[in-house]
């Protein structure tokens, strides 16, 4: 394809979206262009933002004749470079943010049809102004929109009790490479007929498709909320407590997160308005949520047991019970601002492992040898234990210079990290996908006979390799 014909694909995509369906002011571009964490500066031909399903079609029908590749974004709050382009002459950046619509809201089927480009908070919001709950929830849930979350299939603070993005679709609108629509916005509940289309997309990370719209899984709101922050003994402690609040409650827990003293201490150290809830240092800390639809009382004397139970068993050494929703956010902002105090702090080469819950306090006792013999660390660990999900997140040690400790140490303490996750069956990304970012990893790391599977249904749906180039595979 000559440059002439190029320019002139790209025009026909900037008649085809309208002045408003183009981000050509320079200022903007980087917004889209350089990557949540910063780890890629971007570069495309054309940033386009169209305004409804039709025009993803035509886009994508005007991309495959060119010859053009397309990288999808949603939020742009991606971990792992996934959704950023690399390629000034070659790449369209396709971003869903003017498709922020609800299509519609079944409060029979608890079911809610929405836009990609629909904010993950206003997702919740809408379901909310029917008494229902969508209940996929992170901390860029003010930015991520529903489409990004689907691709990388997301997980956040509620996989526990609700599973991640993926198991949250009932079903999916997605845009083809040569610009064809699979219609699947249904929302049966039983349709037993062949392939999962919509969990391959779910995770796909825009590498085979495009989601334009979903319909997701609706809950009832739950009457009641309690949540606690605790000082345990152990990580094993922790594992134990999970068990028992999951049998003492009858599965009421919707959280269970766990964090280190280190952690907290980056929180207390860096964000204003925090405060340790205990007066003294504990090691270990478990923020612990449940939800129900008992009354307030109720539930309040299921967390009281929870607690005391733990105590008497010497797994809880402290604990607080929230009074009241602000006690309730001050504690969440504990956990949640960790990565927000670990970027005051100067960063930190950041992992996303899995292991099964009861090898956590393993994965615990023998990593830091593992990360020892690299280099000296400080450790910020941390994670969604419920869901045997750690950020296992090392920091230089005081004095160094971060930038240069992630350059010098960066690869091998992640290679580290991940080789003891998969040599003990884990996983080396459990919920922020692979992207860019750890593309190398997944080669290293899946089996042969699964990437050769994975790479033929690449093939089969994306034979010329324009969607989403150099991510994932
Ligand atoms: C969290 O659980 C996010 O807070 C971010 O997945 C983790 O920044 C991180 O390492
Ligand atoms: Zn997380």
């Amino acid at each position: 394809m000559s440059q002439a014909e190029r320019a002139a694909a790209l025009q026909r995509i900037r008649d085809a979206v309208g002045e408003a369906g183009i981000v050509d002011d320079e200022a903007s571009r980087d917004a889209y262009l350089i990557d949540e964490r910063r780890l890629y500066q971007g570069a495309a031909a054309l940033i386009v933002r169209p305004a409804s399903t039709e025009e993803v079609s035509e886009v994508m029908r005007i991309c495959a004749e060119a010859g053009l590749q397309v990288v999808p974004q949603g939020g742009n709050t991606g971990y792992c470079g996934g959704a950023t382009p690399d390629d000034a002459d070659r790449q369209v950046l396709l971003c869903l943010g003017r498709m922020n619509g609800v299509r519609a809201i079944d409060p029979i089927g608890f079911t809610m049809t929405v836009d990609a480009g629909l904010v993950l908070a206003r997702a919740q919001a809408a379901a909310e102004e029917h008494g229902l709950l969508f209940p996929l929830s992170m901390g860029s849930e003010g930015s991520c929109q529903v489409g990004g979350v689907l691709s990388t299939n997301a997980g956040g603070l509620a996989v526990l009790r609700y599973g991640t993005a993926r198991e949250l679709v009932l079903g999916l609108e997605v845009v083809l490479p040569d610009g064809e629509v699979i219609d699947g916005l249904t929302g049966l509940r039983k349709d037993n007929t062949g392939y999962d289309l919509k969990s391959l997309f779910c995770g796909a990370e825009g590498t085979l498709g495009i989601i334009t719209a979903a319909v997701l899984k609706l809950f009832p709101m739950p009457r009641s909320r309690q949540t606690a922050f605790v000082a345990v003994e152990s990580a094993d402690a922790a594992c134990r407590l999970l068990g028992e609040a999951r049998r003492i409650s009858t599965d009421a827990v919707t959280s269970f997160e766990y964090l280190t003293r280190a952690s907290l201490e980056l929180v207390l150290h860096h964000i204003e308005g925090t405060a340790d809830p205990f007066d003294q240092p504990y090691e270990h800390y478990v923020l612990l949520e449940l939800s129900s639809g008992q009354d307030e009382e109720a539930l309040r004397a299921v967390i009281e047991r929870v607690l005391m139970d733990g105590m008497e068993a010497g797994s809880v050494v402290d604990g607080v019970i929230a009074e009241s929703g602000q006690q309730r956010s001050k504690l969440w902002r504990l956990r949640e601002a960790i990565p927000e105090a670990e970027k005051h702090n100067g960063g930190a080469v950041k992992h996303d492992v899995s292991v099964t819950i009861d090898r956590i306090p393993e994965y615990l006792e023998r990593a830091p040898a593992r990360v020892d013999a690299v280099t000296n660390c400080l450790y910020s660990t941390y994670g969604h234990i419920g869901d045997g999900n750690l950020h296992y997140n090392l920091l230089p040690p005081s004095g160094a210079e971060p930038e240069a400790f992630r350059q010098k140490h960066g690869a091998a303490i992640s290679r580290a990290v991940h080789d003891l996750a998969v040599e003990m069956g884990g996983s080396f990304s459990a919920e922020h996908g692979v992207g860019k970012l750890k593309r190398g990893a997944l080669e290293d790391y899946k089996s042969a006979p699964a990437l050769a599977a994975m790479r033929a249904i690449k093939q089969a749906l994306d034979p010329d390799g324009r969607m989403n180039p150099g991510k994932v595979l």
